[in-house]
C-alpha cells in the first residue's frame, strides 16, 4: 500500500523561514503521518573562515553578488550523501516554469534537494554540474528561493496519497481537470442580505452536482478561458455549453426581432 515517503531537503542561509512553514496544516500532518519528511541545511554552515562569507563581487563586475561556489557545493554534497536518490533542483526564475504536472511529477519521486538561490545568482559552475533541475513559480521577482521552495513542497506534498482525506481528494481539484472550482457556501442561509442559492438547500443530488459543473464551466470561461482551450470537454459539458448557446441566440433573436420592429416603427 505505502508508496515510501518523500524526502525533502531544503538549502537555505535562512533556514529559519522554514519553521513554522513545517509547523502547520497539511505539511504538519503529511509529517506526522511519515508520508514526507523534510530537513533544512544551512549553507552557511558550510562557508569556510570566521565569517561563514556565502557570497562574493561577480568577475567582470556589475552590481550584487553571487553564491560562492564551494560551500554550496559541499552543502549538496552532504544532502545528497544523506539522500542518494533525490533530484537536485535549483529554485531560479530562469527555471522552467511550475505548475500543476510538475508537481505531480515531483510527487512520484523519492526525494528533492531544493537549492535556495540568494543575492543576483548562484555561481553558474554549480548549476551545470551539481543540479539536476531548475525550476521558477512564475514570472515576477522574488527576493530568493526560499519561499518558491515552500510553494514547490506544498504543491507536491498534498498530492502524495494518503495526505488529503478521501473527500478531499487531490484527483476531484479543480487543476487536475482545469477547471475553476465552484462557488462555496456554508452557514448561515442569509449572510449581510445575500442568500445561498435555492438548489444547494433542496437536497438534490443530481441538482446539486449539475449546477456545480455548470458554475465551473461559466467561471473557467469568464476567468480563465485559457484553461478551457487546452482541454478536452466531455459530453456532458459540451451539452451545458451548448445549452448556454442556445439560450444567447434565443436572446440575441428576440432582440433583433425587437430592434428591427423599432427601425420599421422609425421609418
Ligand atoms: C530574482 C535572483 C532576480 C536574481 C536588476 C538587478 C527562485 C524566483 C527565485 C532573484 C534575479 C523564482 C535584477 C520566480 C523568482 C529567486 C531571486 C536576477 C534581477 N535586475 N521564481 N537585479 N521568481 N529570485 N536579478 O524571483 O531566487 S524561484
Amino acid at each position: 500500500m505505502s508508496e515510501g515517503k518523500m524526502n525533502f531537503i531544503v538549502l537555505t542561509i535562512f533556514p529559519e523561514m522554514f519553521n513554522s512553514f513545517w509547523a502547520h496544516g497539511i505539511i504538519r500532518k503529511a509529517i506526522e503521518l511519515d508520508k514526507i519528511s523534510v530537513s533544512t541545511i544551512n549553507i552557511r554552515d558550510f562557508a569556510k573562515g570566521r565569517h561563514k562569507v556565502t557570497d562574493d563581487r561577480p568577475y567582470g563586475g556589475g552590481c550584487g553578488m553571487v553564491m560562492k561556489p564551494e560551500p554550496l557545493a559541499a552543502a549538496i554534497r552532504a544532502s545528497v550523501a544523506r539522500a542518494p536518490y533525490s533530484r537536485r533542483i535549483l529554485l531560479t526564475p530562469q527555471g522552467r516554469v511550475f505548475d500543476q504536472s510538475v508537481a505531480r511529477e515531483f510527487a512520484s519521486l523519492q526525494g528533492l534537494i531544493l537549492v535556495c538561490g540568494r543575492y543576483e545568482g548562484v555561481d553558474e559552475r554549480i548549476c551545470d554540474d551539481f543540479i539536476d533541475d531548475e525550476i521558477s513559480i512564475g514570472d515576477y521577482v522574488l527576493t530568493g528561493g526560499e519561499s518558491a521552495a515552500m510553494v514547490v513542497i506544498d504543491a507536491a506534498t498534498r498530492l502524495i496519497p494518503g495526505v488529503l482525506g478521501g473527500l478531499e481528494s487531490a484527483e476531484k481539484d479543480s487543476f487536475s481537470r482545469n477547471l475553476l472550482e465552484h462557488a462555496h457556501y456554508t452557514r448561515p442561509r442569509t449572510f449581510e442580505g445575500a442568500e445561498v442559492p435555492e438548489v444547494l438547500l433542496s437536497g438534490n443530488h443530481k441538482e446539486i452536482e449539475k449546477w456545480r459543473l455548470e458554475t465551473s464551466l461559466i467561471r473557467t470561461f469568464l476567468k480563465r478561458k485559457d484553461l478551457m482551450k487546452d482541454r478536452s470537454l466531455n459530453r456532458r459539458e459540451i451539452e451545458i455549453m451548448k445549452k448556454w448557446c442556445l439560450d444567447i441566440e434565443e436572446i440575441i433573436h428576440a432582440q433583433s426581432v425587437r430592434s428591427s420592429d423599432s427601425l420599421s416603427g422609425d421609418q
